[in-house]
């Protein structure tokens, strides 16, 4: 915070996820159970729409240990190329900068409750939040300290090339929300509707923290 003066982007970066940690009602509605679990959806709603896109059919949810959320899909992983405006890598600017429109953010969403939050609101609202991408036999990684980059996106090792697709492991702000634990119950019931309206999709539900018993849940239509 020291050592060197932020030029106009991180500015923008700065501003746009501290505004969300002023206000988060704003943004997923309130700071309760309801949106705790929101930020659930706006991350896997990402991955159901590059199954609508046509190129995901696997997402995986998992509640970890401490209430960490982990969702992975098999869809062609976030972009990592740089962006000529912004000079980072598209997959920074979908989880530092929030976005007023387009598919992250901005509310052009309407099947189904409060939509268009987007990444980088879950991302300023989590404690950290690590996101992971396959491509071209890579693996990248970035983190995030509530919405503040810790690393730059780095590659962390090889993958098989076949493999591609978005990890996103998060940990959400208990200085933002009152309730921290999860309902597996409320979640399933919004994945099993989320893949009876996505065909050919399938989601599968995991509850991997020890004091309540592994739980799994496949949802799939037909
Ligand atoms: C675990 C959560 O968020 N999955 C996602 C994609 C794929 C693309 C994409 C997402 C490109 C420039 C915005 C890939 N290749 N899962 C996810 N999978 N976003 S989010 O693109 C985002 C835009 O900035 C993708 C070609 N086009 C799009």
């Amino acid at each position: 915070v020291t050592d060197h003066e932020y030029n106009a982007s991180e500015i923008q970066v700065l501003k746009g996820l501290e505004a969300v940690r002023k206000r988060p009602g704003m943004y997923i509605g309130s700071t309760g159970e309801r949106g705790l679990h929101h930020l659930v959806y706006e991350i896997v709603d990402n991955a159901i729409d590059e199954a609508l896109a046509g190129y995901c059919d696997h997402i995986e949810v998992k509640i970890l240990k401490g209430d960490i959320i982990q969702v992975t899909d098999n869809g062609r992983g976030i972009p990592v190329d740089i962006q000529a405006d912004t000079g980072l890598p598209a997959v920074t600017v979908v989880y530092t900068i929030l976005h007023a429109g387009g598919k992250f953010g901005g509310g052009y969403k309407v099947s189904g409750g409060l939509h268009g939050v987007g990444a980088s609101v879950v991302n300023a609202l989590s404690n950290w939040l690590e996101v992971e991408i396959y491509n071209e036999g890579k693996i990248y990684r970035q983190r995030y300290e509530r919405g503040k980059t810790i690393y730059k996106l780095k590659v962390v090792g090889e993958c098989d090339p076949e493999k591609t697709g978005t990890k996103v492991t998060f940990l959400p702000d208990d200085t933002i929300f009152e309730e921290t634990v999860f309902e597996y119950d409320i979640l399933k019931q919004r994945f099993r509707e989320m893949a009876f309206l996505t065909a050919g999709l399938k989601i599968v539900l995991r509850d991997e923290r020890e004091e309540e018993g592994k739980r799994i849940f496949i949802c799939q239509d037909s």
